[in-house]
């Protein structure tokens, strides 16, 4: 088995290394016995919610006094790492609950608010969803349609929101919406609120163990007190996107390397024309290629875990960080699936459920091509999205 080529767990502290690989030792015991059952029967073990929330994995980062764990971002990036090795649907719960949920609350919520509902998310007691992508706004979330208007006592809010992990089964959802001055703002929408519903988003081929939904808001009175007031515009969703990429660019190395070592390990063992297909170079190519780009990923997740640690990370090298990390894991994906012949396809085998899952992970939080364009215009100051 090899995870650390360059030895990168010598840059690490104990702390994070303990933390790592007590999340490790969860996922082993609780993920990888349940996890292939799960994606055949598209069921998410939305249970195992409560455990992550006794590990500590909600809410690493957000200070203990509000329930979260206060790691550094480098841990955040490690727990998501171990996370996904299990599979994408565990880490994007936390990721959605952590980077999604809990920080905007935190960030752009009242003390009252954080008080209410942060150590709720924090300990699994409540569920998060953020609605952001609505039916006709993927990649253009600025044009959203959701709108509310101020009743005088309440708000009133109507549209909706689509592709949203933990929707049906949502406690609270962060919604973005626009205010009669076309400001983008943030409500909490609570799932018993009156016109409030969350149908479910069925026959995924990806992401099977994780629930999607919608969220559909008609005529939805949401009280004053549930309005985010520290954040106004476009930037608000986009902020905590660039934490959920930042985690997403780890997460990722966890499905990449264990295709990778799933690979390894077979490839050493199967025999054809009376030798291991370990030792053909087309095969030795691959796993020579895999793990010199997923080494190379490795190293770009820790510069920038250093960066967020010191508060120099910027939008622009989240975005080519998150696309490269995806690209190079769905890659070594493929490659795996190949190394194992027709075995790859198995669910004996995790290679074609990560395969399946980073399909999703390369078009959420921002798709492959929308990356590039942000990395485009860092670099040349020209933005060709319009
Ligand atoms: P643009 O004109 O570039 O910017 C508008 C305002 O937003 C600010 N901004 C950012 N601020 C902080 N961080 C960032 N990354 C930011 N990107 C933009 C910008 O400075 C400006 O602020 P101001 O104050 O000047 O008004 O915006 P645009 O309309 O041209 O759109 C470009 C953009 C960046 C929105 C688009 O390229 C993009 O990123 N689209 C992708 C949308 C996306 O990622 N959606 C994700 C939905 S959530 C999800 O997928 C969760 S999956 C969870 C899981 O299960 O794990
Ligand atoms: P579109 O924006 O319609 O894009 C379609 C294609 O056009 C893409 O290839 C894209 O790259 C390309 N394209 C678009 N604009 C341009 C351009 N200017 N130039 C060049 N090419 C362009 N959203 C949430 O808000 N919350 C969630 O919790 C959430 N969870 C999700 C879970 C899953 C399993 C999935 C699959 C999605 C989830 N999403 C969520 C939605 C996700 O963020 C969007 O799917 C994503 O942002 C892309 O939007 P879209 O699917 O509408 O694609």
């Amino acid at each position: 088995m090899i995870t650390d080529y360059f030895k990168i767990d010598e840059l690490l502290t104990t702390e994070q290394k303990l933390i790592r690989d007590s999340v490790k030792a969860w996922v082993d015991k609780n993920v990888l016995p349940i996890i292939d059952d799960a994606n055949h029967k598209h069921e998410s073990p939305i249970y195992l919610i409560k455990e992550m929330g006794e590990l500590g994995v909600l809410g690493s980062f957000i200070p203990e006094r509000y329930g979260g764990s206060g790691f550094d971002q480098i841990t955040y990036g490690l727990i998501m790492q171990e996370l996904e090795r299990g599979d994408s649907s565990i880490r994007s719960t936390a990721s959605v609950q952590t980077s999604l949920v809990m920080y905007p609350i935190f960030e752009f919520g009242t003390e009252e608010q954080r008080k209410k509902y942060l150590p709720k998310l924090a300990s699994g007691e409540y569920i998060g969803a953020f609605g952001l992508t609505e039916p006709n706004h993927g990649s253009d979330p600025g044009s959203m349609e959701t709108r509310f208007t101020d009743k005088g006592d309440c708000y009133l809010l109507n549209g909706a929101k689509m592709w949203i992990t933990n929707a049906p089964v949502c406690d609270i959802a962060v919604v973005w919406a626009k205010d009669k001055e076309n400001r983008i703002k943030a409500l909490i929408v609570e799932k018993d609120f009156e016109g409030f519903s969350r149908p479910e988003t069925l026959k995924k081929w990806s992401l099977r163990a994780s629930v999607t939904g919608e969220l559909v808001f008609d005529n939805v009175k949401v009280p004053k007190e549930n309005l985010l007031p520290n954040i106004s515009g476009l930037k608000g969703p986009m902020m905590c996107l660039n934490s959920a990429r930042y985690g997403i660019a780890w997460g990722v190395l966890g499905a990449g390397f264990d295709c990778f070592n799933t690979a390894l390990k077979y490839s050493s063992e199967r025999q054809q024309f009376n030798k291991p297909i370990a030792s053909f170079q087309l095969i030795q190519k691959k796993l020579a290629e895999m793990l010199t780009d997923l080494t190379a990923a490795q190293l770009m997740a820790l510069r920038i875990g250093q960066l967020k640690n010191e508060n120099k990370a910027t939008p622009a090298q989240i975005s080519m960080i998150k696309r490269n990390n995806v690209n190079t894991a769905l890659k070594a994906a493929r490659e795996s699936r190949q190394i194992l012949g027709a075995m790859g396809i198995s669910g004996d085998f995790p290679i074609m459920r990560h395969m399946m899952n980073l399909e999703s992970v390369i078009t959420y939080e921002g798709t492959h091509d929308i990356h590039l364009l942000i990395t485009g215009n860092d670099i040349t100051g020209i933005p060709a999205f319009k």
